[in-house]
């Protein structure tokens, strides 16, 4: 218990919750590194996926099989993680197919380029670095698309910025049935993949170089990923389907990013599921069937950030304009903050959309700490970032009304971390703390 903190029972600390104030929340102990040395863990699971699936008004439980068993143990996650990637791939994103045959390319001070062969077909695209000064190697930020992520923020605090234009991978602006970009000259111009499915693939083919290259400008093992808006879409999706992200901060992601599809359907004024499914091909094909019906969804974006846990994530969103969905984003953030917990893992998921400015993808002071505190615990493994939780009372959504399962305790992680949570309000200026 930290001093000058009122103690207050966990009930309590459960009603303010509930009330959907902001709220905050801070553990002492730094977390292990969480980031893997593969995309994907789970490949090898054996998957099963249904034929359909009842509707369900709520939030499906992350924790439950498609066979209808429960998971139980921390071991048990990594094959039911396999499960939600695929039916996100196949309801939602479309496949994101596994690392081609050959990646080649090269890594300098300045750029980064990408060769892919796959099936004999052969496409290539780059990126730009901008690296502190002073020696490397740097942990690097992918930022997706050209605004709205604070550069300056990033590499003052001391990671290298991947500038990541996604739409040479996949290009807006074409119909469904001719797509194009790198990724659609591999798979076939009438890919039922969506564009963040495409861009995720782009980014893990720039980590595979990096990976390959053992540059000595960027360390593969200290790799992020932010972007605004549509490339919020997109950080969400990159971090989501490549577990070597160590740290993946979606802003303002808005329809198609971080907020539940189940929730925008009800969210005055957030950009329906028809527009984000026609505005530019983001989603997969797929995604038609459920734009007038989430509800038969068999999964929804609490479980995409499930994908992300236990690893770093900053979701960061904007109260101000409707159509940016942040209730529904605080919906995700706080039922995917349980699969968090069930990992052990509750203080390296943090939202904030208490923010000022209204402005879309505005330059924002007040997210300056919490980013560079991210990169400083997720990939410099230095320090120790307070999980936060500050949810705007202008969006704030409520759990209890979206999920019907409770989180379980899972066997086999070893003595339960001592954990000391710290909650704001920042209605009431009071600052609680339970131990
Ligand atoms: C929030 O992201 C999108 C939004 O989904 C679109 O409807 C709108 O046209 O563009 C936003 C965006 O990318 O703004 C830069």
């Amino acid at each position: 218990t930290r001093s000058g903190h009122l103690r207050l029972s966990l009930a309590l600390l459960t009603a303010l919750a509930l009330t959907g104030t902001a709220l905050a929340t801070a553990a002492p102990t730094p977390s292990p590194p969480t980031a893997l040395a593969v995309e994907d863990d789970g490949a090898d699971c054996p998957v099963a996926l249904p034929g359909s699936t009842p509707a369900n008004p709520r939030l499906p439980d992350p924790f439950t099989r498609i066979d209808g068993s429960r998971v139980t143990s921390l071991a048990d996650w990594r094959c039911r993680r396999a499960e939600i990637r695929e039916l996100a791939e196949r309801h939602v994103y479309g496949d994101k197919p596994a690392k081609p045959a050959s990646v080649t390319g090269t890594v300098s001070r300045t750029s980064i380029s990408v060769t892919a062969t796959h099936q004999g077909r052969t496409a290539s695209f780059s990126a730009g670095v901008d690296a502190p000064s002073g020696a490397g190697p740097f942990p690097a930020v992918i930022v997706v698309g050209g605004f709205g992520a604070d550069t300056a923020a990033i590499k003052a605090a001391g990671a290298a910025v991947i500038s990541y234009d996604p739409l040479a991978v996949g290009r807006e602006g074409t119909p469904r049935s001719s797509k194009q970009g790198a990724f659609y000259t591999l798979h076939g111009a009438s890919s039922p993949t969506g564009l963040l499915a495409a861009w995720a693939w782009g980014a893990s083919r720039i980590i595979d170089v990096i990976e390959q290259s053992g540059s000595a400008t960027i360390r593969a093992d200290g790799i992020g990923v932010t972007g605004c808006s549509r490339y919020g879409k997109s950080a969400f999706a990159v971090g989501a389907f490549d577990q070597r992200v160590a740290l993946t901060m979606p802003i303002e992601s808005g329809s198609a990013g971080a907020p539940a599809f189940r929730s925008i359907a009800g969210e005055s004024g957030a950009q329906p599921l028809s527009s984000a499914y026609g505005e530019q091909p983001w989603l997969g094909d797929a995604f038609s069937a459920y734009t007038g019906n989430p509800n038969a969804l068999p999964i929804d974006t609490h479980q995409v950030i499930g994908m992300i846990a236990p690893r770093g994530l900053l979701l960061l969103e904007n109260p101000h304009v409707d159509w940016l969905a942040a209730r529904a984003g605080s919906v995700a953030s706080l039922a995917g903050a349980e699969v968090y917990k069930a990992l052990g893992a509750a203080d390296n998921i943090s939202y904030w959309s208490d923010v000022q400015d209204g402005t879309h993808c505005a330059s924002r002071s007040e997210w300056r700490g919490p980013i560079q505190d991210n990169i400083r615990e997720h990939l410099l493994k230095s320090g120790n970032a307070p999980q936060v939780f500050r949810i705007s009372a202008k969006k704030a959504g409520n759990l209890a009304q979206w999920r019907d399962w409770q989180t379980p305790v899972l066997t086999g992680g070893g003595e339960p971390t001592s954990t000391t949570t710290t909650t704001t309000t920042t209605t009431t200026g009071v600052t609680t703390t339970t131990t």
